[in-house]
């Protein structure tokens, strides 16, 4: 460790004792060994070697002995203590600029957020400008803090980078001058994170194309511009690649614009045997200028004598041998899901009702959903008391009656508390049509600790599946850590499923613990996480990770008929 990281924990200390309160000398004396450690001319380690510590200004024998602590775990008592008695989701709250420990202890004691969905939440909701010193201004500045984080650096995580995309890519649709328009890129095969934006779009005319793309809203500034390709850059920092095609070509260009190189690579290599060359304007014999293939990628591929490997296979991992062979997998459609198993409504922390959701998902063409709200433990999703529950369950019930065309199904989203336990009474959990359990808090437990709080859950017998399983926040905070294969085991031996939670910014599980899971005969169950009728499409994520993953529909228990996704899960019925 270097002294930054030392300074680090100092420093998160001081913030947190602010925050809980603590006595103003204790918290001057961290922020005064943050200093000492921050501006030392030599390796704190070396001072350690020495055993010289105590010389140091503003380290007595009680931060000298929090420091020998750091060396060994990277966290002291101390420090420990702290994130557990109030949360280490203020961590992540400190990282946002322009907020700082004392705005955050308000934000914390009076509105109970300890962590960036919550503080998201609370600035959307308008209720961080009823705070002393705090206004609409503020609320912004965290908003855009908060995306800034999830970006987490230069990569932008897929859930955002895919309805940005989206939103241009209609926009370009609309014109008369475009024919085909796609998002090709590491968006299109799925990648969790994407470094820019690749739009492609056939026309004759691409002038007025890329004009209108430049002087679209969300651009800031124009990076690159062209007839065939234009580069900007967006608000949101993402950048964007237009390219222009003629329409004949617009298969081969997809193609070679969703990649990945690797893919690519491997192609050329195999069709340079064949005496063909692949290139964006198609599929060539080595002798002549006239592409045999170039219209869609369907030709493309059966010029080179394979199947068709769908983009999210396209990473350069074997799958041209596999597709040769024949022997790639038949992937999960969208149109193959029937029901969505987790949702919220306003009876915790999600915008709608059972009804609008029910509907919303009825559009969607589903023929069940599972209404998951939050138990109490979440208190900052207002999460259900078991009476709240008893009487919510019934509603659910009540709305399924009424609402024709979609089974609604009771369920609950329940905390697994810190010791295992879980948030509600046994009998109302056993009275559920469904149970995710989920892991909200205490995320720093020692992996064995952690472990053995799934285990205990899962050993009541009253969970459904196990909801974003490990927790990681996509360029955020990474997931708790466990024993994942013995938890894998435990749920094929207890019947319980793993969620593959679609919600933007988890992606959880991801692709490649999905496949995992998948190998040792785990079941797995897609969930939205919606909180409103918009988030039902987050879905369509857990599906395309479950592509990425080669799971084919028997592996998602979505694809069942509402009966047997009952049963999946309890052989007691
Ligand atoms: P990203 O943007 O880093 O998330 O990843 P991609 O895969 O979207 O990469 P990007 O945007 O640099 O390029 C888009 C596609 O264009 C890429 O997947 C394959 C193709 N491509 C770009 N540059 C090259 C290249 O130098 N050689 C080959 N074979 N293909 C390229
Ligand atoms: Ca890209
Ligand atoms: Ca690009
Ligand atoms: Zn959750």
């Amino acid at each position: 460790m270097n002294n930054r990281d030392y300074a680090r924990v100092l420093q998160e200390i001081a913030q947190l004792m602010e925050i809980s309160g603590e006595n103003r000398f204790k918290i001057r004396a961290f922020e005064n060994a943050t200093r000492t450690v921050e501006t030392l001319p030599e390796e704190l380690e070396a001072v350690m070697d020495r055993g010289d510590l105590k010389e140091l200004k503003g380290i007595g024998a009680s931060i000298a002995q929090d420091l020998l602590q750091i060396r060994q775990h990277g966290t002291c008592d101390i420090h420990r203590s702290l994130l557990e008695r109030l949360d280490p989701g203020l961590l992540d709250m400190l990282r946002v600029q322009g907020l700082g420990p004392k705005r955050i202890k308000l934000v914390y004691h009076e509105l109970g957020v300890s962590n960036l969905d919550a503080l998201k939440e609370a600035a959307e909701s308008g209720r961080l400008r009823e705070l002393k010193g705090l206004g609409a201004k503020t609320e912004e500045k965290v908003l855009a803090e908060i995306e800034r984080l999830a970006r987490g650096g230069d990569r932008t995580p897929l859930p955002q980078a895919r309805h940005v995309a989206e939103s241009l890519r209609d926009q370009l649709a609309a014109l008369p001058q475009t024919e085909r328009i796609a998002i090709a890129g590491s968006i299109r095969r799925g990648r969790e994170t994407i470094g820019d934006v690749d739009l492609l779009v056939s026309s004759m005319d691409p002038a007025p194309i890329h004009q209108t793309f430049c002087g679209l809203t969300e651009v800031k500034e124009v990076l690159v511009s062209g007839d065939t390709k234009t580069s900007v850059r967006l608000h949101n920092g993402i950048q964007v690649d237009l390219r222009t095609v003629k329409d004949e070509v617009f298969g081969s260009a997809l193609h070679y614009f969703t990649g990945s190189k690797e893919h690519h690579i491997e192609l050329r290599t195999r069709a340079k045997r064949q005496g063909l060359r692949v290139s964006e304007y198609g599929v060539f014999r080595d002798d002549e200028d006239t592409p045999i293939a170039s219209h869609t990628e369907e030709e493309l591929y059966q010029a080179l004598g394979l199947p068709y490997i769908p983009p999210e296979l396209r990473e350069g991992r074997g799958e041209i041998e596999s597709a040769a062979r024949h022997e790639l997998p038949v992937l999960l459609q969208p149109d193959q899901i029937r029901g969505d198993g987790h949702m919220h409504t306003t009876e915790t922390d999600g915008r709608h009702s059972i009804e609008e959701m029910a509907l919303a998902a009825r559009d969607l063409g589903y023929e069940f959903i599972v209404i998951t709200d939050h138990s109490q433990a979440v208190r900052v999703a207002n999460g259900m008391t078991p009476e709240r529950f008893r009487e919510h369950m019934a509603r659910i019930r009540e709305a399924d009656g009424r609402v024709e065309g979609i089974r609604i199904l009771t369920g609950i989203e329940v905390d697994i508390l810190k010791d295992g336990t879980l948030d509600m009474d046994h009998d109302l959990l056993a009275e559920a049509d469904w149970v995710v359990g989920s892991i909200h808090s205490h995320f720093n437990q020692a992996p064995d600790q952690m472990t053995e709080r799934l285990l205990r859950g899962m050993r009541t017998g009253l969970l459904s599946c196990l909801g974003h399983p490990t927790g990681r926040i996509l360029g955020g905070r990474d997931g708790y850590r466990y024993d994942f294969d013995a938890i894998v085991e435990a749920c094929v031996e207890l019947g319980v499923a793993l969620e593959l939670n679609g919600s933007s910014g988890r992606l959880d599980l991801n692709a490649e613990l999905a496949e995992k899971a998948h190998r040792q005969g785990a079941m797995l169950v897609l969930g939205s996480d919606a909180h409103s009728t918009a988030g039902l499409h987050d879905l369509s994520f857990a599906v395309q990770q479950a592509r990425r993953a080669g799971l084919p529909a028997e592996a998602i228990l979505n694809t069942l008929p509402v009966d047997a996704f009952l049963k999946a899960t309890r052989p007691d019925l």
